[in-house]
């Protein structure tokens, strides 16, 4: 207690002698908090190229500091959190913001988005720009950037010899643990399965009890959650390119000075960068490791699918609430 009381007053006098200004300890108490909360671990590849890419270029004036596996904040309560001011961060999808603004459902459609280069274009297209106002002036969440999750994949416990799924009438009565909100439930029914809302943490257990038949997530989350332990075979479906955002504070964003602000973006738009090419090569790596896994890995009738899962969302109240034409300025921007 002594020695505390001693060194703050000593450290306040050099303070006030303009000692202590200069170093780092002392520039240190002045940065910007930014806690980042996700779902994912910190092997997950998004959360590595934050760790490794954003949080270093923007050290000179703010403290990234990531936590993983939802201990922070539970999966999908994130948003609000930064809009009540008690998160500076986080990797948020098109599912979550959907439950705020039900247009952002069209970025969660299946089959809509082609590849990752298709995600960059339509983030960084003019027709964004509504979407992202919406979350900056209604919740207070400035998106800086679009990152690749991957191409999501149905896995499942049963066998290819049990269960072989061609086409969507196939997952007739397959309990398929999907996230939590309406947009991914929708989803799960639009692939002609039995969704259940889970959250992220709890599928590993589920799936190696039996609560639930399967999952959907792409490669590299079967692997880095590794759910290819719990599970028997992976139906290349495809069907959704998902995509992330990293998200910060509206309030904190604006707080910043303009060069703070182009590090900010340029940071994380080079941690995006690097993520997706991570997450990429990944996707291309990873079947023959789960192959070796002893996990059957094969093509449905793709096409069967993409027609019944466009059909279930143009005919949805879902796509009533997409702006008008904004489908249609996507498609454009793809092959
Ligand atoms: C999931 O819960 O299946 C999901 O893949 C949804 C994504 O939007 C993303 O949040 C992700 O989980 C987590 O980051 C864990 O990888």
């Amino acid at each position: 207690m002594t020695l505390k009381v001693t060194r703050r007053v000593a450290t306040a006098a050099l303070v006030a002698a303009g000692v202590l200004a200069q170093t780092p300890a002392f520039a240190d108490a002045h940065q910007i908090q930014l806690r980042m909360s996700m779902a994912g671990s910190e092997t997950d590849q998004r959360a590595v190229a934050m760790a490794e890419v954003f949080g270093p270029a923007v050290a000179e004036f703010a403290d990234y500091q990531p936590s993983y596996n939802a201990t922070l904040f539970a999966q999908g309560t994130e948003l609000e959190a930064i809009s009540r001011g008690n998160l500076e961060m986080s990797i948020t999808s098109a599912q979550e913001l959907a439950q705020f603004f039900p247009e952002f459902s069209i970025f969660t459609a299946g089959y809509v988005h082609q590849d990752a280069a298709h995600q960059v274009a339509v983030f960084n297209d003019p027709l964004m720009d509504s979407f992202k106002a919406l979350a900056e002036e209604e919740l207070g969440v400035h998106l800086l950037s679009v990152m690749y999750l991957g191409r999501r994949q149905v896995n499942l416990r049963q066998t290819r010899e049990e269960l072989e799924v061609m086409t969507p009438a196939d997952l007739a009565g397959v309990n398929l643990r999907m996230p939590g909100t309406d947009a991914w439930q929708f989803l799960g029914s639009a692939l002609g399965a039995a969704p259940t809302p889970m959250a992220f943490g709890e599928v590993y257990t589920a799936l190696s009890t039996g609560a639930v038949d399967g999952q959907d997530n792409p490669l590299p989350t079967v692997v880095d959650a590794r759910f290819y332990e719990v599970t028997n075979q992976i139906v290349l479906t495809s069907h959704l390119v998902d995509l992330n955002y990293i998200a910060i504070s509206a309030e904190v964003f604006n707080s910043m000075t303009p060069e703070q602000q182009a590090t900010v973006q340029a940071a994380a738009d080079a941690a995006a960068e690097a993520g997706r090419q991570a997450q990429l090569q990944k996707e291309e790596e990873l079947v023959a490791f789960l192959e070796e896994q002893g996990l059957e890995i094969y093509e449905p009738n793709v096409a069967a699918f993409r027609e019944a899962v466009q059909a279930a969302y143009l005919g949805s109240e879902f796509a009533e609430t997409w702006p008008e034409g904004v489908l249609d300025r996507i498609n454009a921007l793809g092959n």
